[in-house]
């Protein structure tokens, strides 16, 4: 309706998130959103926007770029932005909140997928110099803004809500205070890491972020056990052990809204070491990582591992979050139009590794043959605790195999002989492997004149004798999700 008031950008600011009635701008219209924000299916998140302008933060929640959205907002319609304040039939771009706008500091070094939000992988040559990954080069991956530092973390909160409805609340420093606190040493992993090699090994693009090697990463976490904490919530935990229990998933929320589940099983195994973490490699947790408490979920897939947690829910019912019923599941290389129902969402990883360093060196001659030194260098990690036994690599595309050498980062889990800490597997493990690559390996390529060039690969085993597959096109999945097909690198002699 043309005839609705016209109002000020000033006057819009008024209805922030606190006040009683508050509003939000998508394009030039004004709403009053007051009575939708009980039924948002999000929650109160949406009162971050209130004030200005909701369209940076669809940029982010894309879910809601569809027609019953517009709706649904369509109802709430209370009039538009002044003439005065619109460029080219929008709200001037200054006049727009920037949600990225108190998103900490980077290391540059970082290798930067997309800034806002944040996503960056670890340096590949950082990758594997340290058996733990310096906190600041620990690789990010951020859905939304960095949540706001409280003014006092201590007084943080965590509420936990059993499945009966009864709640507790935690602040940091009763976690700190009243339970016992463990160490243990894990990676996490991004279900996209390596999805780049997949959606060019199989010649089809995956949607999502071109991930190279660097999304994962390694580190000692500190915390408490979760199960202590749900134990002292008034939850029988040996129920949940012996699986008679009715609440079957642990759902965890973020305060910037981003949630997901595990299974009971997981959350009480008493192996499990699920953590509520507040300490990285011993220092507090950075904001990118989740300041001041995360869940640390070791062996299953990262995006199980929710920063920022403010939230617990015991219930029967996975996590309602795109993050647990949608974008972390798996299809078959034919499935383009999926039934994600269906699906089970990932959580325990598969084996994978990566080739991170690769050097050439001199020329020399083996068993009557010319051959070029070569040193290689990478890290290997299966989930579930699952232990990696071997690291096979091949120097001329898979034809024949040698042994790497595992490094004794992790050779027993007690933390006194090594800086592994926790029940499981749940480090990565770095490996090297030093050789000659026989002349006859490298092979001319036909249009770049007189260049030759040999392809290395890797391949992981665990104790369960699972391995990874030799194609990304086996197993390429829309999502390009879990992408461990062996890591293929082209190196290049003299060129
Ligand atoms: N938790 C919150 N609250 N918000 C997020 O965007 N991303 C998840 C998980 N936990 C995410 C989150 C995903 S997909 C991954 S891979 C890991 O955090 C990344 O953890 P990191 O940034 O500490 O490496
Ligand atoms: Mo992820």
């Amino acid at each position: 309706d043309p005839g609705l008031p016209r109002f000020r950008i000033a006057e819009v600011r008024k209805h922030h998130g606190q006040s009683p009635h508050p509003w939000v701008i998508h394009d030039d219209k004004v709403y009053d959103i007051t009575d939708w924000i009980a039924a948002h299916p999000g929650g109160d998140v949406i009162l971050r926007a209130a004030g200005g302008s909701i369209d940076p933060y669809w940029d982010i929640f894309t879910i809601h770029k569809a027609d019953y959205v517009y709706d649904i907002l369509a109802q709430y319609h209370i009039g538009f932005i002044d003439a005065a304040d619109l460029v080219d039939g929008r709200p001037a771009q200054e006049e727009i909140e920037d949600p990225f706008s108190d998103d900490p500091d980077r290391n540059p070094a970082l290798i930067t997928m997309t800034a806002k939000p944040r996503n960056a992988e670890t340096p590949t040559d950082a990758m594997t110099a340290d058996f733990l990954t310096p906190n600041d080069l620990f690789y990010v991956r951020n859905h939304m803004w960095v949540p706001a530092v409280p003014d006092d973390p201590g007084k943080h909160t965590l509420t936990v809500e059993l499945d009966d409805g009864t709640t507790k609340e935690y602040t940091l420093d009763d976690l700190k205070t009243r339970f016992r606190a463990h160490k243990v040493t894990a990676a996490l992993q991004c279900s996209g890491n390596r999805r780049k090699h997949m959606s060019e090994g199989a010649g089809r693009k995956a949607n999502g972020l071109p991930w190279n090697v660097g999304a994962i990463s390694n580190a000692s976490w500190e915390g408490v056990l979760l199960s202590d904490v749900l134990a002292d919530a008034g939850f029988d935990v040996a129920s949940g052990l012996a699986g008679t229990s009715e609440a079957k998933h642990v759902q965890f929320s973020g305060l910037e809204a981003y949630g997901a589940s595990i299974p009971m099983k997981k959350a009480v195994d008493p192996q499990g070491d699920v953590l509520l973490a507040y300490a990285m490699n011993g220092q507090p947790l950075p904001r990118d990582h989740g300041f001041p408490l995360r869940a640390i979920v070791p062996g299953h897939v990262a995006a199980r591992s929710v920063k920022w947690l403010s939230h617990i829910t015991l219930s029967d019912e996975e996590s309602l979050s795109q993050w647990q019923r949608r974008d972390y599941k798996c299809f078959g290389p034919n499935q383009t139009h999926v039934d994600w129902e269906t699906a089970p969402a990932i959580q325990e990883m598969p084996v994978q590794s990566a080739i991170t360093g690769c050097r050439l060196g001199a020329w020399t001659r083996s068993q009557g043959k010319l051959a070029q030194k070569a040193v290689l260098s990478g890290y290997a990690y299966s989930g579930g605790g699952r232990a990696i036994v071997r690291v096979d690599v091949s120097l001329n595309g898979g034809k024949s195999w040698c042994q790497a050498k595992i490094l004794p980062d992790c050779t027993t889990n007690d933390g006194a002989s090594s800086p592994c800490f926790g029940h499981g597997s749940w480090a990565w493990r770095r490996w090297t492997y030093d050789g000659l690559v026989p002349v006859d390996a490298f092979k001319q390529v036909p249009d770049k004149k007189g260049t030759a060039t040999a392809t290395f690969v890797v391949k992981a085993t665990d104790e369960s004798y699972n391995t990874q597959p030799e194609s990304h096109a086996a197993t390429w999945n829309l999502r390009g999700n879990l992408a461990t097909a062996w890591h293929r690198l082209e190196v290049c002699s003299d060129c």
